[in-house]
């Protein structure tokens, strides 16, 4: 297998998606057909969706929220914390994953992407967002102490921008100038939701060399310089050195 060289000059940026979590039990959305008890996915992750049938949202993130507290972190969480162990600020893991498993493995430099599965924010108002692992598994809407609206799962659904500090964060990691150069591997993701499916662009830039993990060829596999077909929770334990 090619190896993955993290030597003192590299800075690694790491992209993960539903793939990573597959091996822990996680479903993908791919794999769910884009479905959820055939609703289409967009029904229950966006905005038009949450105004429609608030109910079926909360059932929905319920569900997700009992399946993700029931499930550990695989090999592939593993080798990331080793990683990061290995390259301290010269790390950084960009997940569009929302079930804290890679917070759970050990993982710290983590830009949760697409929100986070177990806090709570007010549809309505600006309060902070709250850690929240309550269900709703019928459909209660809960509602915010500060001003009575309805509570949503913290989550950037369809259409909704990415938080702006979060693609910050990113973007510094990638402009970076300190000598390092650049790997961007991504691992477990379709390439078919942006901005996230646009990174491997952006960073070839700056020249960084790239790399996908994935179990099937993406929908932006060809904007990669390396690809390893495999799950990653075999390959990434083996791939780095
Ligand atoms: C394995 C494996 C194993 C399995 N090992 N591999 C430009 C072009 C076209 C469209 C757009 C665009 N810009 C914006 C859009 C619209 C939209 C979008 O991308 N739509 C596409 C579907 C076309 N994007 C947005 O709306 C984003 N917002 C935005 O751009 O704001 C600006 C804006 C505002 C207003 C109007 C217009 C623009 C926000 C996207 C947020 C995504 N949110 C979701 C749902 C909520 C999360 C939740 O409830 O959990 O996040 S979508 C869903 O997809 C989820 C995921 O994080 C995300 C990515 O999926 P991922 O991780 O790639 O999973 P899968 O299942 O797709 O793929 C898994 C892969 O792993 C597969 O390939 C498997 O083979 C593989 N695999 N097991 C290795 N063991
Ligand atoms: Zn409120």
């Amino acid at each position: 297998m090619e190896q993955l060289v993290l030597d003192s000059r590299t800075r690694l940026l790491v992209l993960t998606g539903a793939g990573v979590s597959a091996e822990s039990g996680v479903p993908t959305f791919r794999g769910m057909n884009g479905l959820w008890e055939n609703h289409p996915v967009e029904a229950v992750a966006s905005p038009e969706g949450f105004q429609a049938d608030p109910a079926l949202v909360w059932r929905f993130y319920s569900q997700r929220r009992t399946g993700a507290a029931d499930v550990k972190p695989n090999p592939g969480h593993d080798a990331l914390v080793r990683w990061e162990a290995h390259l301290g600020d010269r790390f950084l893991l960009a997940t569009q994953n929302v079930d804290g498993l890679h917070a759970r493995a050990g993982s710290q430099r983590v830009v949760d992407m697409h929100g986070n599965l177990f806090r709570t924010k007010c549809a309505d108002c600006r309060r902070e967002p709250f850690d929240d692992t309550s269900v709703h598994p019928s459909g209660t809407v809960p509602k915010c102490d500060s001003c009575g609206g309805r509570l949503r799962p913290d989550i950037v659904w369809f259409g909704e921008m990415l938080a702006s500090a979060d693609l910050e964060r990113i973007g510094e990691f990638v402009s970076r100038k300190d000598g390092t150069r650049l790997v961007f591997l991504a691992a477990g993701t379709s390439g078919a939701v942006w901005p996230a499916a646009g990174l491997v662009d952006e960073v070839r830039t700056v020249g960084a060399e790239t790399w996908l993990v994935n179990s099937e060829s993406a929908a932006n596999t060809e904007r990669f310089q390396h690809f390893v077909q495999g799950l990653s929770g075999q390959v990434l334990p083996t791939l780095a050195k």
